[in-house]
C-alpha cells in the first residue's frame, strides 16, 4: 500500500520535508488511521504501528487542538524492533473539526478529525428525526474547512422520504442531502460519489443513526459492532468508543466514531433544549413557581404530567442531563476561561509553524 492511497500528495511531501530539514531525528511521513486513549495508530504505507506523542510536542502544544488526531498527517520515528513509533510533529492540516469539550478544561476545543474533504452528517429517518440538530451541525461542519453534506439514514423505514430530505435541503442550500439505507443499499453510490479514492470524510451524528452499519456495508463486511436502538426512544447506546479511519474498497476514505452526545451539545444550547423539549417546557409554564425545579414543589405541572403518564420519565432525565451539561459549559465559558483561551490561541504553533486552519466554534 502506498500513502498516496490514504491521500498523500505533493503539499504534504513539502510540509514534511521542512520538518525532516529542521529535524536531527530519522522520520518517515505517515496517518493517524485511530486514536484511543493515549495512542495513535499511524499508517506510513508499508506498515501500520502504534505511536506515541513525543514529549517534547505536548509540552510545546499550546492547547489540545495542536495534538495529534484521527486523518492527521504526522511524522514519526520508527521503533527500531517491533514496538511503538514516536510521534514528533503534525503537519500542518487542511481542515479540521473541532468542538468545544464537555468535560474539558478551560472550554477547550475538542478535535474530532482532521484534514476532511467532506463532514457527512447522518441522521437516522426515524424517531431521531430532527431537522433543528441537522441545522445546528451543519454550523460546526462549516467551520472545520471541509465541505458538509448530509446523509439521511434507514430511508427503508419510508415509502416516500421526499417530504424530509425536502425539508432539510431548504435549511442546507447547496448542500448535498442523501436520502440512504445500509439494509436496501438504496444511495450508497451516492455516498460513495462524495469520497472518491484518496478523499476523506468523517461521519459524524447521534449514537444509533447508522454510521457503523454504513461503513460495514461500503466495507463488504461485518467488521465494526453495531447495536439495536432502544425501540422507546430510538437512542442509540454508543457502540462504537474510538475514532477509526477506514480504507473503502472503492478507493475513499471514511472515519467512524462514537455517537455525538458524549462530546456535549453542539450549537446553542438554549435553543437546542426549546427544540428538543418543546412538550416539557410548555408544561413547565404551567408549573405554580416560574422557577420549578420540578423535583417536590407544589403545583408542578411536570409532576403530574409524570404521574398521569403523559410524560415519560425517561424524557424528563434527558432533559435534566442536558440542562446540567449547559450549566457545566456556560461555567466553561466565563470571561476568565475566555481570557485564558485567547491566550493560548496567540502562541498556537505546532513545531514552529502556525496552524493556519484551525478553526473554532463560534459561541
Ligand atoms: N432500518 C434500518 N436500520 C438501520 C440502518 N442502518 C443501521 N440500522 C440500525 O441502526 C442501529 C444502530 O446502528 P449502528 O451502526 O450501531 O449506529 P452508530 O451510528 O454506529 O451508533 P454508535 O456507534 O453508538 O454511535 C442498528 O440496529 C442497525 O442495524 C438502515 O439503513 N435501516
Ligand atoms: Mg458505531
Ligand atoms: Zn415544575
Amino acid at each position: 500500500m502506498s500513502l498516496e492511497t490514504f491521500g498523500w500528495g505533493p503539499e504534504l511531501a513539502q510540509s514534511f520535508s521542512t520538518v525532516v530539514e529542521s529535524s536531527p531525528l530519522p522520520l518517515v511521513p505517515g496517518r493517524v488511521v485511530r486514536q484511543e486513549r493515549g495512542l495513535v495508530t499511524v499508517q506510513t504505507g508499508e506498515r501500520t504501528l502504534l505511536a506515541r506523542t513525543a514529549g517534547k510536542l505536548l509540552h510545546q502544544a499550546p492547547g489540545a487542538e495542536s495534538l495529534p488526531t484521527v486523518g492527521d498527517w504526522v511524522a514519526i520515528q520508527l521503533p527500531p524492533g517491533k514496538g511503538e513509533g514516536m510521534l514528533h510533529a503534525v503537519l500542518p492540516r487542511r481542515s479540521v473539526l473541532v468542538r468545544r469539550e464537555v468535560g474539558g478544561q478551560k472550554g477547550a476545543g475538542q478535535l474530532i478529525a482532521a484534514n476532511l474533504d467532506v463532514v457527512l452528517l447522518v441522521s437516522g429517518l426515524d424517531g431521531n428525526f430532527n431537522a433543528r440538530r441537522i441545522e445546528r451541525a451543519l454550523t460546526l461542519a462549516w467551520s472545520s474547512g471541509a465541505a458538509p453534506a448530509v446523509l439521511l439514514t434507514k430511508v427503508d423505514l419510508h415509502d416516500d422520504a421526499t417530504a424530509l430530505v425536502q425539508e432539510v435541503e431548504a435549511l442546507a442550500p447547496g448542500v448535498p442531502v442523501l436520502a440512504m439505507s445500509s439494509w436496501t443499499g438504496e444511495g450508497l453510490d451516492a455516498v460513495r460519489a462524495l469520497m472518491p479514492p484518496g478523499k476523506t470524510g468523517a461521519l459524524l451524528g447521534s449514537s444509533g443513526v447508522g454510521k457503523s452499519t454504513l461503513v460495514n456495508r461500503l466495507l463488504g463486511e461485518e467488521r465494526l459492532a453495531t447495536q439495536a436502538v432502544r425501540v422507546e426512544d430510538d437512542k442509540g447506546r454508543h457502540t462504537t468508543t474510538h475514532r477509526e479511519l477506514f480504507l473503502l474498497p472503492h478507493g475513499g476514505l471514511l472515519i467512524d466514531g462514537p455517537g455525538m452526545r458524549e462530546l456535549g451539545l453542539m450549537g446553542d444550547e438554549e435553543e437546542a433544549l426549546e427544540q428538543t423539549f418543546a412538550d416539557i417546557l410548555e408544561l413547565a409554564d404551567s408549573c405554580r413557581f416560574r422557577d420549578c425545579t420540578h423535583q417536590n414543589e407544589p403545583g408542578c405541572a411536570v409532576r403530574a404530567a409524570l404521574q398521569a403518564g403523559t410524560l415519560p420519565p425517561e424524557r424528563l432525565s434527558n432533559f435534566e442531563k442536558l440542562q446540567r451539561e449547559k450549566a457545566f459549559q456556560s461555567r466553561q465559558t466565563s470571561p476568565a476561561a475566555q481570557r485564558e483561551q485567547r491566550k493560548l490561541e496567540k502562541g498556537r504553533t505546532v513545531m514552529g509553524w502556525e496552524v493556519s486552519r484551525t478553526k473554532r466554534r463560534k459561541d
